[in-house]
């Protein structure tokens, strides 16, 4: 039986949608944030050493890494579906944008929030205004120009075809889904990107990802 170790508010739940995608059977062990840091509870590092989410096992083979579980379920139990065949274009595609999820669009965003919350912290009042300084300038002249020229790129690349990998909705729309919401959420991806807010139209439509949020419960993005 798989177990998906669910972090609540977290990218684990990219990984029950692909599960409803698929339609396997699977459990779910809660595990909830500090309501402090946000962070993961300590019981989620002996499933994993980094104590992240999402993590799942499967008998005896424990996965970590989103990317890295997307493809150990479709190697295991894909029977071909959610990902183009190897060596296609589409297959090229589907890999880029698997990896770019994590390795490109993250950084920046997971940097805005860190940055976002730096210039919000309870600091001494006349500490404040150079972390302030320090923040923005930050903000304005690296992290924003990257969310933004990413999203730019994103959008023109949905021009050409209607999901990330070609003409057939795949996993690596699951994998995209965390970054194109946080981008919604908190780094201003809004009407002025209509294909991109097409697509988050989308795949917010498909039962999986209704059910998959049924199971994983309240998900608004607070990391
Ligand atoms: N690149 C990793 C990122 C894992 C990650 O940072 N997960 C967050 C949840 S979205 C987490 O566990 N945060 C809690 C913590 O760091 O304690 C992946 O995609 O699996």
């Amino acid at each position: 039986m798989i177990t998906v170790h669910h972090l609540e508010n977290s990218r684990s739940q990219r990984v029950l949608w692909l599960l409803e995608e698929l339609g396997l059977p699977y459990e779910v062990k809660r595990y909830a944030r500090d309501p402090k840091t946000m962070l993961a509870p300590k019981e989620l590092a002996a499933v994993h050493p980094l104590g992240k989410s999402p993590v799942i096992t499967d008998g005896k083979v424990t996965v970590a890494e989103s990317g890295a579980i997307v493809e150990y379920l479709l190697d295991t139990y894909g029977e071909g579906r959610l990902r183009p065949a190897a060596g296609t274009p589409e297959w090229r595609q589907y890999t880029y944008w698997l990896h770019f999820a994590e390795g490109s669009a993250m950084p920046p965003l997971l940097m805005k929030l860190v940055f976002d919350k730096v210039r919000t912290a309870p600091v001494p009042f006349f500490v404040k205004p150079v972390v302030r300084a320090i923040a923005d300038k930050v903000t304005k002249s690296f992290i924003a120009p990257n969310i933004e020229r990413q999203l730019d790129f994103m959008e023109g690349e949905l021009a050409k075809r209607p999901w990330f990998a070609g003409v057939k909705f795949s996993a690596a729309d699951i994998q995209m889904s965390f970054p194109l919401e946080a981008a919604a959420a908190r780094a201003g991806l809004g009407a002025s990107r209509p294909r991109l807010m097409d697509w988050l139209r989308r795949i917010h439509s498909r039962a999986g990802y209704k059910r998959a949020l049924e199971v994983g419960g309240p998900y608004s993005m607070a990391e």
